[in-house]
């Protein structure tokens, strides 16, 4: 009797553990990265891609808020080598940030393109962002889509703007109210920030989507990724022909051999898997110096906006995103 008990006891925890995971909703995510001046975008997309692999996200399309021409390129050449080349692309066309990689040589943005598949020979080729997104978001459920920023808000601020077209009777500002359930984003620092890069660089559009943005946005902030150092692991990778290891192993040398920050790659996240158990969250309003591109925080536990708090310790969470970043492609 005894055994039966502990035998049926099993089989509950089995199915229940089932039916939980199976309840998890697939996160359907649009990332924009400004791949180009940091590499820890390619560490980021490898993370999104073996959360794809394993069905936890499904992929509505990859833009880029950098005009430099290689981050396109670069963005699919890592759909190319995850076999997601049908992914939508989309780059600005107005007014917008160009930058590339602070090395001055050994460059992983021109190896990249120049060594691997991809299909748009120049960003300034690539559809505009803002009628990628229009088009994604109009064909998504309502309040369905989670947008994930890992560079600036260029697009973002260009979408809100938008008005009606052959996608949407609605203007950008009420498509994204409609859509969006959530944005995610790396960017400023908490609650005071000097000016964090992805916000300085773009900060009128910064401060125009923070104010204007109809759902919640949660922030990673610098302080968040910058300890948190991964890609040693990924460099040492005995594996050939891999973008994400040659791209970390030409930029490791020559910066830190011991890892990268993973700034971008906190925001991917908890974009897909939500912040716990990894961080606790601080409610509030984020405001932003459209000239100084510096930040300060209101405390408010009915604001619209939340930064990210530390609670795991660091190395566990950088052996996390290292062995996300470790993802290789489903063999066909
Ligand atoms: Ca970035």
């Amino acid at each position: 009797m005894k055994k039966y008990l502990i035998l049926l006891f099993s089989f509950l925890l089995l199915a229940c553990g089932k039916a939980k995971n199976s309840d998890i909703p697939i996160v359907n995510l649009i990332l924009d990265t400004d791949m180009g001046p940091d590499y820890d975008d390619v560490g980021a997309m490898t993370l999104m891609y073996a959360l794809a692999d394993s069905g936890q996200v499904n992929i509505l399309a990859t833009l880029s808020s950098n005009k430099d021409e290689q981050a396109i390129p670069c963005i699919e050449v890592i759909n190319e080598y995850f076999e997601r080349s049908n992914i939508p692309v989309g780059a600005p066309k107005n007014i917008a940030p160009s930058l590339t990689t602070w090395h001055k040589e050994s460059k992983w943005t021109d190896y990249l393109p120049s060594h691997f598949k991809h299909k748009t020979h120049k960003t300034s080729d690539a559809p505009d962002a803002v009628q990628v997104y229009r088009q994604i978001l109009s064909q998504q459920q309502d309040t369905s889509v989670t947008i994930c920023t890992i560079g600036f808000f260029s697009n973002l601020k260009y979408l809100l703007e938008s008005q009606p077209d052959q996608y949407s009777p609605l203007n950008g500002t009420e498509l994204v109210r409609q859509k969006v359930k959530l944005l995610v984003s790396m960017a400023g620092e908490f609650p005071t920030g000097r000016g964090e890069f992805n916000i300085k660089c773009d900060a009128p559009a910064a401060k125009k989507v923070v104010e204007t943005w109809p759902s919640r946005i949660i922030f990673s902030g610098f302080e968040i990724g910058k300890d948190i150092l991964t890609g040693k692991e990924v460099a040492q990778m005995s594996i050939k022909n891999s973008p994400i290891k040659d791209a970390y192993q030409m930029s490791l040398s020559q910066d830190n051999p011991e890892g990268r920050n993973s700034w971008d790659q906190t925001a991917v996240l908890v974009a897909i898997k939500g912040y716990k158990p990894y961080f606790k969250i601080k409610l509030g309003t984020i405001q932003i110096n459209d000239t100084t591109g510096t930040n300060q925080w209101i405390d408010d536990t009915a604001g619209k906006h939340a930064y990210l708090i530390k609670e795991m310790p660091e190395p566990e969470i950088a052996a996390i995103i290292e062995n996300y970043m470790k993802h290789q492609p489903l063999k066909k």
